[in-house]
């Protein structure tokens, strides 16, 4: 029988997909969470005179698509959660109309941003009071940026809404500010849990725009009566998801032992949950993130530049009019020679370069290696690098932390990379888990359930997750030279 059904909608950089989780049991069995995948869409960033935007009128759109989809096929949700990708935003007026187009986080607009608040309130002074890995992407920055640039919208706005604030605000006229989305913005103190006003004065940064956090699980409100009118629907809740990368966590199949996770997606991020922050100079030297994690958990992880650099390459290749899959390219890559070359993939021109495979091989060729020209080729050359560099940030976060950890689980759509897998596993010896592969659409119906009193905490949501999805298991194989091409790849780091 079914004891629950909820809607979970999950917004990357590069796509969103809807989910009906239901909780079922049969008789007698423990209970199982099933998920159904009820719509897709593509997240495109879009050119706009001089800046890059996200199209969140689209996004609002296909999430409405996804709530009518559910209803068609017959689905009543009790709650829906909608968790996006951290660090964006969206600014209203006193009337609570929408002020522009949010950002996209690769926008220019924060270009020399990191050095001129550095030269004000000094890199390790920021780390302290943040505890946060300086992206120069984070929100902070977006907002220094549009200070200095004496934005208008910024000079009325009245509230701050990340991007899941944002659209949880278009269906149900409710503002909050969810704590982990929150924490991703470097303007959150990460040991009282609260906005840093003082940091935001010192940047001329409005506190005014906003409010308290709420933690994920929280009820926003109900759907409203336009949007139910609309959309035929009963006045649904919508609960506080967590940011996708939190929520990919809490999926996470583990027990109680300390584990460390990648959540593999655009961007990559590798790390270790904890209880209580960690910041001290070696964390700062290291550059690891506290970020909020659901159920007062932290996440201490860093970000790797991640999926972004293939799925640029296969743009390019698309629009060059040589189209290609994604696993006709991880055939090419496996059929390609291994440590041919390599790239250190979190080098700054990796992350908004105008061609990805001419700055793969001008990396390549500025550092005396072999030049990879063939698709095969430089897939082989990211895949590599990126496990090479799974395995540095591993290493480090074990240096950190005192933990030695047995393995690795590995979560998200770029875990469908079988190649990738093996390699992760070769690269750091050790087996990698992986699955469930939509894990932060699984973590927000997870929070829901919990919310609603079918599962009781992260522990017992851990447990359904164990009891519901497969785990594959990547043993390393011992055939390529890993230790070698790991030297290799340090010598590397070290040199750019
Ligand atoms: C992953 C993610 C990362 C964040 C990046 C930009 O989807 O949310 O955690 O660093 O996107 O927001």
């Amino acid at each position: 029988s079914r004891l629950s059904t909820v809607l979970a909608f999950d917004l990357g950089a590069g796509s969103g997909r809807a989910f009906i989780g239901e909780l079922i049991s049969d008789e007698g069995t423990t209970p199982k969470l099933g998920m159904q995948e009820i719509h897709r869409f593509p997240n495109h960033a879009i050119h706009v005179g001089d800046h890059l935007h996200w199209d969140i009128l689209r996004l609002l759109h296909e999430v409405k698509t996804g709530i009518r989809k559910a209803h068609q096929a017959g689905y009543r949700p009790e709650t829906i959660g909608v968790d996006t990708w951290g660090v964006d935003f969206g600014l209203l007026d006193a009337n609570g109309e929408l002020l522009g187009n949010p950002y996209h986080y690769r926008d220019r607009q924060t270009d020399g941003m990191i050095e001129r608040i550095n030269a004000r309130i000094g890199a390790d002074e920021l780390y302290e009071q943040t505890g946060l890995q300086n992206m120069p992407f984070n929100t902070i920055y977006q907002l220094f940026a549009m200070s200095q640039a004496r934005s208008v919208q910024l000079g009325v706005a009245e509230h701050f809404l990340m991007i899941s604030d944002l659209l949880a605000y278009l269906l149900t006229g409710r503002r909050t500010n969810e704590y982990t989305m929150a924490t991703t913005t470097q303007l959150l103190h990460p040991v009282n849990r609260a906005w840093n006003t003082a940091l935001m004065d010192s940047l001329s940064i409005p506190s005014r725009i906003f409010s308290d956090p709420i933690q994920p699980g929280e009820i926003i409100g109900p759907l409203t009566a336009n949007v139910c009118a609309e959309l035929g629907v009963v006045p649904i809740d919508v609960i506080a998801a967590a940011h996708d990368t939190a929520s990919a966590v809490v999926a996470i199949p583990a027990g109680d032992e300390p584990f460390a996770y990648l959540v593999c997606g655009t961007w990559n991020l590798l790390g270790t949950e904890l209880t209580e922050p960690l910041i001290n100079a070696e964390s700062a030297k290291l550059t690891f993130s506290n970020e909020g994690g659901a159920y007062g958990t932290v996440q201490l992880l860093k970000s790797i530049m991640g999926l972004w650099i293939i799925q640029e390459c296969k743009r390019e290749w698309e629009e060059a009019g040589n189209a290609i899959s994604y696993s006709e390219l991880a055939l090419q890559a496996r059929e390609a020679p291994a440590f041919s070359c390599l790239i250190n993939p979190d080098d700054l021109r990796f992350y908004s370069p105008n061609s990805m495979v001419d700055t793969i091989q001008a990396f390549c060729r500025e550092t005396g290696q072999h030049v990879p020209i063939s698709k095969g080729e430089v897939i082989r050359c990211v895949i590599e690098s990126l496990a090479l560099r799974y395995r540095y940030t591993l290493e480090e976060l074990e240096q950190l932390t005192g933990n030695r950890f047995g393995g690795l689980h590995m979560v998200g759509g770029g875990s469908q990379n079988e190649l990738l897998c093996q390699l992760t596993a070769g690269a750091i010896g050790r087996p990698v888990w992986v699955g469930p592969i939509e894990a932060s659409a699984i973590g927000n119906v997870l929070t829901q359930l919990i919310t609603s009193g079918h599962c009781l905490n992260l522990a017992d949501a851990r447990r359904l997750v164990k009891e519901s999805f497969p785990v594959i298991v990547y043993e390393p194989q011992i055939d390529l030279p890993w230790e070698e091409a790991y030297e290799r790849f340090i010598q590397l780091l070290e040199r750019c």
